[in-house]
């Protein structure tokens, strides 16, 4: 079943009553798939995207059956970061509290990524700038579009990278590199970026669409509950001494142990098939 607009998430689950005016949002094989959609603007973030990915995002957890999250973009751009339209400047005198929108939208978005059950991928469409890279840059796989490229835009309008942008960049790249995209705001073309270690991939742009269906494929029939264990220890080993690591592995092991998957996996093993895997 392909779960496209408000109306069918509606039925389908009848507290999501949500209308996408800024994303596409649709569901289908426990896999969903998040496209930004204001093209006009490079998919800039507005508050009422923030609000449609939240809504899609509740989806998602709600599910037993989640899969995988696809996000990508529509148009030339992936997103370039915050709208700056609705950050119009203001009468000398006042104020504005950008943590704010920090705390109500980027921090929670960047969370719930990295906390959803399942493996995110982001393909990287277009350009990716300001807080559009560091969201990126926060899915568990980011594959890019050779013509995509991701800016540190935010020195070139007086901001400190944000959205995780300060956390992920020197851990995937070091400090030297990090710090110089993010003093200069140069962009790092999608080559660079995976000769970095920014990203997984960069595929060429006529195999973009074909990338999406395959990892559509690929998180469909995945054994979720173990990719979900394994993007947390993964994470987790970013934090953890190596003696707290070997603990955290042999607990979720534990927990593979007795997963249904696992028993999937061993039996087709056995019998020297590909195992049909269902997520449990
Ligand atoms: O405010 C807070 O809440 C704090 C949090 C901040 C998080 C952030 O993300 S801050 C960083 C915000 N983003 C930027 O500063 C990037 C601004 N955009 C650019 O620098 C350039 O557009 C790009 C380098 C990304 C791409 O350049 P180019 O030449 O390929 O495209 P363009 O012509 O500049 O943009 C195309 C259109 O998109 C254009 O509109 P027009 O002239 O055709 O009507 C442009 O104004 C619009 N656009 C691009 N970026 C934004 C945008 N409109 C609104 N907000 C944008 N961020």
């Amino acid at each position: 079943m392909f779960i496209q607009d408000s109306v069918a998430l509606q039925h389908e689950n009848k507290r999501m009553t949500h209308v996408y005016q800024h994303i596409e949002f649709s569901y289908r094989d426990g896999v969903g798939h998040i496209v930004l959609n204001r093209p006009d603007t490079l998919n800039s973030f507005t508050q009422i995207m923030h609000e449609d990915i939240r809504a899609a995002l509740s989806f998602l957890e709600s599910r037993d059956d989640l899969r995988g999250l696809i996000i990508t973009g529509t148009g030339r751009g992936f997103c370039a970061g915050q709208d700056l339209s609705e950050r119009k400047p203001l009468p000398p005198g006042q104020k504005r509290d950008l943590a704010e929108g920090l705390d109500k939208n980027y921090r929670p978005l960047v969370l719930r990524l990295r906390a959803l059950p399942a493996p995110v991928v982001c393909v990287v469409n277009g350009v990716a700038a300001g807080a559009g890279a560091s969201v990126a840059l926060a899915c568990d796989i980011v594959i890019a579009a050779r013509s995509a490229k991701f800016i540190q835009a935010f020195a070139k309008i007086g901001l400190v990278p944000d959205a995780g942008a300060t956390y992920v960049w020197p851990r995937l790249v070091g400090t030297q590199r990090a710090m110089a995209a993010a003093l200069l705001g140069e962009p790092v073309t999608a080559e660079q970026a995976e000769q970095w270690g920014l990203i997984w991939r960069c595929v060429p742009d006529e195999e973009l669409q074909a990338t999406i269906q395959a990892m559509h494929e690929k998180l469909a029939n995945g054994a979720t509950r173990a990719l979900a264990a394994t993007k947390n220890a993964i994470y987790a080993a970013g934090e953890n001494s190596l003696v707290e690591q070997l603990e955290v592995e042999r607990d979720l092991q534990r927990a593979m142990g007795n997963t249904e998957d696992y028993q999937e996996g061993m039996r087709a093993f056995a019998e020297k098939r590909v195992p049909r895997f269902t997520g449990h």
